[in-house]
């Protein structure tokens, strides 16, 4: 039986104010079929999202939702969390607001292993805004900011996130729609800061200004900068030079997850005792 996308979205709300052809209409739907493979109650589900076309993301899924203020998506999606740990809290931020603004928060929210999965909408570019450059912004591409091409060096926001302590971090783009599921059906069941780093195609405010006016030409583009891991890793390091993995690219379960580290400072002050360190490593 097809899919009934409507059981999980604001059709009200519908048509999207993305473009025609946007990526992050694959990313809605592919989430849409994780949660339900989850078998998660919308009514337990928080979709966080900040500014920009990946921020509208929160007003078309129907559940509990914050549109935030850009870059703090994380930060909300924090005290969420904390306040109620038996929900599922997902947010949603574009390159720009969680790599620019808010990648300071992206780096704690890392660092601190708390159970959010954070789902990075990477159109390599500041899509709602008009083509202002983004940290994943390629070298020698043409933006508002960069009219001469752009000479700033990319983060990866794979291995950033995994640098600050993530402890599930995984990669697919919206070429193949039912990888992202399956990653994120892995990431909702980790607990601990889910990172998803989620290639996707803006070719109306990138594709148009860097000869990838249609969509499929920047899906084609991102085709072929994305290989799997396993693909990747059997790689030489000049093969690999602007490639990037795809699928799970790290997963460590041996650190407390925050909520439950905070438990025990609630439980320390209730009880005016110590907090005993060697249970929150
Ligand atoms: C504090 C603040 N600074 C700047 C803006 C303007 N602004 C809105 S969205 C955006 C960038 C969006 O780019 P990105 O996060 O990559 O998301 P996309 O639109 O590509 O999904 C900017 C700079 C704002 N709303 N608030």
């Amino acid at each position: 039986m097809a899919f009934n996308y409507d059981n999980y979205l604001r059709t009200s709300k519908m048509p999207t104010l993305w473009c025609w052809g946007c990526g992050d209409g694959v990313i809605l739907k592919s989430v849409m079929r994780a949660i339900d493979a989850m078998g998660w109650n919308m009514d337990d589900v928080c979709v966080v999202s900040g500014i920009g076309c990946s921020g509208r993301f929160s007003s078309y899924v129907n559940c509990n939702t914050v549109h935030t203020t850009h870059g703090r998506a994380i930060a909300y999606a924090t005290g969420i969390k904390l306040a109620n740990p038996e929900k599922h809290v997902i947010v949603v931020t574009g390159d720009g607001d969680g790599l620019a603004i808010g990648g300071n928060h992206t780096i704690h929210g890392c660092r601190r292993n708390i159970d959010i999965n954070h789902i990075l909408i990477n159109n390599f570019i500041y899509g709602l805004t008009n083509s202002q450059t983004s940290p994943t912004t390629p070298q020698g591409f043409w933006t508002v900011t960069a009219q001469w091409g752009n000479i700033d060096p990319n983060f990866d926001a794979a291995k950033l996130a995994t640098a600050a302590g993530a402890t599930f971090v995984g990669r697919e783009s919206v070429i193949n729609p039912a990888r992202i599921e399956k990653l994120l059906v892995e990431g909702f069941k980790h607990e601990g800061y889910s990172f998803f780093d989620i290639f996707s195609n803006c070719h109306i405010n990138l594709g148009r200004k860097n000869k990838m006016g249609e969509a499929t030409q920047m899906i084609d583009w991102i085709d072929q900068r994305t290989v799997s891991k396993v693909k990747f890793d059997a790689l030489s390091d000049e093969e690999k030079k602007g490639k990037f993995p795809t699928g799970v690219l790290h997963k460590d379960e041996s650190h407390i997850e925050y909520c439950k580290a905070y438990s025990k400072v609630i439980e320390a002050a209730q009880n005016k005792t110590k907090i005993n360190f060697e249970e929150i490593k």
